[in-house]
């Protein structure tokens, strides 16, 4: 089965837009999440090529080359950890790669999704 690739649209809010990789020049090429496709410990879709991020980083997403956000990493609840990889829960542009977020929420919506179903 081939894996569905995600996209997303335009970032906003406080927290910065770990998902483009628009953070900082030059990084987009390893860091956007723009159309990856899901990986898992037994799945390698990433694009890294020396190994398997989900393997990597302790959780399923849709890894590039690895990742500015992972939200199904390890949580460690002290926050600031140290580890062989950054394989916490991790939204870099808000606490950077070493900082374990306590919780996250992810919301998805199709991609034909009308704000008000009555307008065309
Ligand atoms: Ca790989």
């Amino acid at each position: 089965m081939t894996p569905l690739k995600q996209s997303f649209g335009a970032y906003s809010g406080t927290a910065g837009d770990a998902l483009s990789g628009n953070y900082q020049v030059g990084v987009s090429g390893w860091a956007s999440h723009q159309g990856a496709k899901f990986s898992t410990y037994d799945r390698d879709n990433d694009n890294y090529a020396l190994g398997n991020c989900a393997q990597e980083d302790k959780g399923g997403w849709w890894f590039n080359r690895c990742h500015s956000a992972h939200l199904n990493g390890l949580y460690y609840p002290s926050g600031p950890y140290s580890a062989v990889t950054d394989d916490s829960i991790v939204w870099v542009t808000w606490r950077g790669w070493w900082y374990s977020l306590k919780t996250t929420v992810m919301k998805l919506r199709p991609a034909d999704f009308k704000e008000d179903p009555l307008t065309p």
